[in-house]
């Protein structure tokens, strides 16, 4: 069967990494090994328009990611497909997971997917596999045939059937195994296009750098994470399966650089000691490495640090949030600002490159609690900081709060980005100038300190990167009011305009 894989185009206002698509490769692997024949469309790399591609390769079945910011971008992709095409078209990623029904009533969509997604795509792909040996022609409508029923069984879709029934069947679930998953299939890709996504070498573009999931999920539920598309349960590889496919990536892919992108990493302290022994005993530990995303500042000890060290680990990232002890207890971090300190002495101890993510903008936050979070970036003064302005995603805490009580600044999914600038929501006494004032002064604050500005001109990446890091601080702090310009070209891409807002 012919296999369709596409992530949307969707530029943010300040230039990112582009990498892989980390879900998108499972999905191929688990079509590859199927026997299907794959073809992966990453719109943030292609040159060919999307509907010359689909004309060409006749797709049995397309499946589209989105997160919030992309949902629009995938609606947009699927009718431009729809209008070669009733080619069965499915939906999956963190925004359907949560809002399915949003996207399964739409006439160019016909399943979404919630959660993870390996089981379930290729329980699809058997369905409509099925359907074109009784018809040859089988499309989106005659997979949504209530008469035939090929989706009542399911488990984890939402879908509309064709006299317009919505079906919500119940959770798929998660896979208990990890084990049992191929490694991401980056063989359909064009590695080539891609950039590292947080250098851990110096180079930026054609370095060889290769994310990886060492585990799934995430036992805490920090109010402002969109971490409620994957089950609550913490799943881990065993350091056996992340050594073969650290193994792979170094000696088959050529690895330079590898981003570790779990949500929670060091939840079983012993386990990432056995990965790191792993990999030292296997002459590994020369690729430098990273945890893009924080891990627990309460676990990370200076013993797991330093072992971290000696496996290649280049640099550790914690999720601070704020810098007011109140704050942090209302987003149920579950974490206090003396483990935090500890964490960040810890990791320059044993000689880590460190980075904290603070958010801005947080509900009950005032001028007084942002002042700390910057005073405690300050503090703690890792190499890299992050200061996100609190956007609200769907299914999140955060974001009830702000439907009840505050007053949404968004009206457009394409909004939801958190380097624009734009303060998202007020709410009490915390006003949209106020968020925006304070997350400038952040940056501001934190990198035009005497010591940072030496540090940062010392460093061999900034005069190697120092283009795009002044253009990435200008767009920073002078961010586009208007976004038009990028809606219009992404729109005009797809061929069509024709979805509205949420
Ligand atoms: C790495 C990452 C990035 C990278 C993206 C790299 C890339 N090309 O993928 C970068 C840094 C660029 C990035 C940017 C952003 N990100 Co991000 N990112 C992540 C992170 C940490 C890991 C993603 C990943 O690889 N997951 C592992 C894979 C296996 O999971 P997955 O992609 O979700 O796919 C699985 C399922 O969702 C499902 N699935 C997905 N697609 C499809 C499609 C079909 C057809 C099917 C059937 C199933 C399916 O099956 C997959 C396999 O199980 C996640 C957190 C997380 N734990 O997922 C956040 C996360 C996805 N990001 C998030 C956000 C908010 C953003 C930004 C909007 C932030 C911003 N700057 O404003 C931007 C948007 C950028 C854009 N262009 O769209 C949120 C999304 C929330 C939401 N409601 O959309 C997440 C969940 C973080 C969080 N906890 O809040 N991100
Ligand atoms: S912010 Fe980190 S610790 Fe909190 S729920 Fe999300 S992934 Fe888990």
């Amino acid at each position: 069967m012919r296999v369709m894989l596409i992530n949307p185009q969707f530029r943010l206002p300040i230039d990112t990494r582009t990498t892989p698509h980390l879900g998108l490769a499972y999905l191929a692997a688990v079509s590859e090994e199927r026997g299907d024949e794959v073809f992966l469309f990453d719109a943030d790399v292609e040159d060919e328009p999307i509907n010359e591609v689909v004309a060409r390769f006749n797709p049995d079945i397309v499946g589209i990611t989105a997160n919030t910011p992309q949902v629009k971008s995938a609606w947009r992709t699927a009718q431009a497909i729809k209008t070669i095409k009733d080619v069965p078209i499915v939906l999956g990623g963190p925004h359907v997971s949560v809002l399915p029904a949003e996207s399964a009533k739409r006439p160019e969509v016909d399943v979404a997917v919630r959660g993870e997604g390996e089981t379930v795509w290729i329980k699809l792909c058997g369905i409509v596999e099925e359907g074109l040996k009784q018809n040859p022609n089988f499309g989106g409508q005659d997979l949504l045939d209530p008469q035939a029923g090929h989706l009542n069984r399911l488990l984890g879709i939402t879908y509309t059937t064709t006299d317009e029934q919505e079906c919500h069947n119940p959770d798929h679930p998660p896979i208990a195994d990890l084990d049992t998953l191929p490694f991401p299939a980056y063989q359909f890709f064009k590695m080539d296009r891609y950039t590292n996504l947080q250098p851990a070498t110096d180079a930026i573009d054609g370095s060889k750098s290769f994310s990886m999931m060492t585990s799934r999920g995430c036992p805490y539920r920090c109010t402002f994470c969109s971490q409620s598309i994957m089950p609550i349960k913490w799943r881990a590889r065993s350091p056996e399966n992340v050594l073969a496919e650290w193994q792979h990536l170094v000696h088959n892919l050529g690895a330079e650089e590898i981003g570790v992108l779990d949500d929670s990493a060091n939840v079983q302290v012993d386990r990432l000691e056995k990965i790191a022994n792993l990999i030292i005993e296997n002459d590994i530990n020369h690729v430098p490495w990273i945890f893009v995303n924080g891990i627990r500042a309460n676990l990370a000890t200076k013993d797991l640090l330093a072992k971290l060290k000696m496996a290649g680990l280049k640099r550790v990232a914690f999720g601070v949030e704020s810098g007011d002890p109140d704050i942090l207890l209302s987003i149920d971090k579950k974490i206090d600002h003396d483990t935090i300190r500890q964490a960040f002495k810890n990791a320059k101890k044993v000689g880590l490159e460190t980075m904290g993510f603070f958010i801005v903008g947080l509900p009950g936050e005032n001028e007084a609690s942002m002042e700390k979070t910057i005073k405690f970036a300050c503090e703690v003064d890792p190499m890299i900081a992050n200061f996100s302005m609190m956007t609200p995603y769907p299914g999140t805490k955060v974001w009830e709060i702000v439907k009840r009580q505050g007053n949404l600044l968004l009206n457009d999914w394409e909004d939801y980005i958190f380097f624009d600038g734009r303060a998202r929501y007020e709410l009490g006494d915390m006003t949209a100038e106020m968020v925006e004032r304070k997350w400038k002064e952040s940056y501001r604050r934190f990198y035009l300190r005497p010591h940072r500005i030496a540090g940062t001109l010392a460093r061999k990446d900034f005069w190697i990167n120092w283009r795009r890091t002044f253009s990435m601080a200008f767009k920073t702090i002078f961010p586009k009011k208007e976004k038009t310009e990028l809606r219009e070209s992404v729109a005009n891409s797809m061929g069509k305009n024709s979805v509205k807002s949420p």
